[in-house]
């Protein structure tokens, strides 16, 4: 399987993450990216290739334009206020209050484009996400010709709405393939989300919609990140009633009962005959994840992977999470490996 990648994801380089009361080293970090390049490397996945793709135009088929010019000058708007540290909201736009006018001033503005406040804003954090957007667009356009292909995107993109940056999310980066596949020609298009949160933007993006099918396993809101959408009774609106399933699931899942829901959800993907799948893969579901409560094993990954070839269809795998480190490699190419294999 041929990896797309682009070496530039290191200018999403923030310093920090609040997290547990305190700013500490983002778990979303660099170093991820060299783990599982090693490991593709050293297991012979495939060529690493950069992206060729650079026109990145198709964003606003998912994003709106306020919100993408927002991060655009977000950085240079926040470090004219001369404070020292890196941009992170401190308000919003809540319950009690007005969210119909977007606020001028920067401080307002990371309250109202923001969805959490893990997620600092530093120098080249835009470039970093522009740079996971032209890895994806590369793999989509090379679906045509190749049966699976693996984007390796840095900074994720699941948690991003329209509007909305979190969750260590810029651009909808799995979003923004789908648009590109239709575009392109493909009728129908199903996102299987594997990471273990909910990817709430892309459930957003395409709740409406019955051309893209969303479906998500993920540690249940009630207990996890995001909090506020992933329940199973979400099943869509309008058109889209019906194109979009949730499986939450509790604390301390194991893989025999996780592995039950993704054997439901190739039921539907396989009924729904698209024209190719989408996986946003993360790798977060590891039993030693720093951040996460499920308790897969570096040996289900294979399974993982070898399920999914056996829906047979033109399939991009597309990066997420995944935050134990040192494990991180072997859980991806295991996935990618037990598809090859399957
Ligand atoms: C991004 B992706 C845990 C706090 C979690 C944000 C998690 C973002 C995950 N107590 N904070 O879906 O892997
Ligand atoms: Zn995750």
């Amino acid at each position: 399987m041929k990896t797309i990648y682009s070496k530039n994801h290191i200018l999403r380089n923030s310093k920090t993450e609040l997290y547990g009361g305190k700013l500490v080293k983002p778990f979303e970090r660099p170093e991820r990216m060299e783990f599982i390049i090693n490991e593709i490397e050293t297991r012979k996945l495939g060529p690493v290739l950069e992206p060729t793709k650079t026109n990145t135009d198709i964003i606003f088929k998912v994003h709106d334009r306020k919100y993408v010019e927002f991060l655009d000058v977000a950085w240079e708007e926040w470090l004219k206020l001369g404070l020292g540290g890196e941009a992170i909201p401190t308000v919003w736009p809540s319950r009690s209050m007005n969210s119909n006018i977007i606020p001028n001033f920067i401080e307002g503005k990371l309250g109202y484009y923001a969805l959490a406040n893990e997620t600092s804003i530093s120098a080249g954090s835009t470039k970093g996400a522009y740079e996971a957007v032209k890895v994806v667009l590369t793999a989509a356009e090379m679906l045509e010709q190749e049966k699976s292909l693996f984007a390796l995107c840095r900074p994720p993109g699941h948690h991003a709405s329209k509007d909305q940056y979190g969750g260590y999310c810029f651009f909808n980066n799995v979003a923004i393939a789908a648009e590109s596949l239709k575009d392109k020609g493909a009728e129908k298009i199903f996102i299987l989300d594997i990471d273990f949160h909910h990817g709430n933007g892309t459930q957003d993006i395409f709740y409406d919609r019955s051309d893209i099918f969303f479906s998500s396993l993920h540690g249940d809101p009630k207990e996890a990140f995001p909090h506020f959408l992933g329940h199973a009774n979400e099943t869509g609106e309008g058109q889209g009633e019906g194109f979009n399933i949730n499986y939450p699931m509790q604390p301390g899942t194991p893989y025999d009962v996780w592995t039950k829901n993704l054997d439901d959800a190739i039921s539907k993907i396989k009924t729904f005959n698209p024209d190719a799948l989408l996986i946003s893969l993360g790798v977060d579901t590891y039993e030693k994840d720093p951040i996460s409560f499920f308790k897969l094993k570096s040996d289900d990954f294979f399974d993982v992977g070898r399920k999914i070839a056996s829906i047979n269809l033109p399939t991009l795998f597309v990066m997420e999470g995944g935050y134990a480190i040192k494990e991180i490699g072997v859980n991806t190419v295991n996935t990618l490996k037990g598809f090859e294999n399957g």
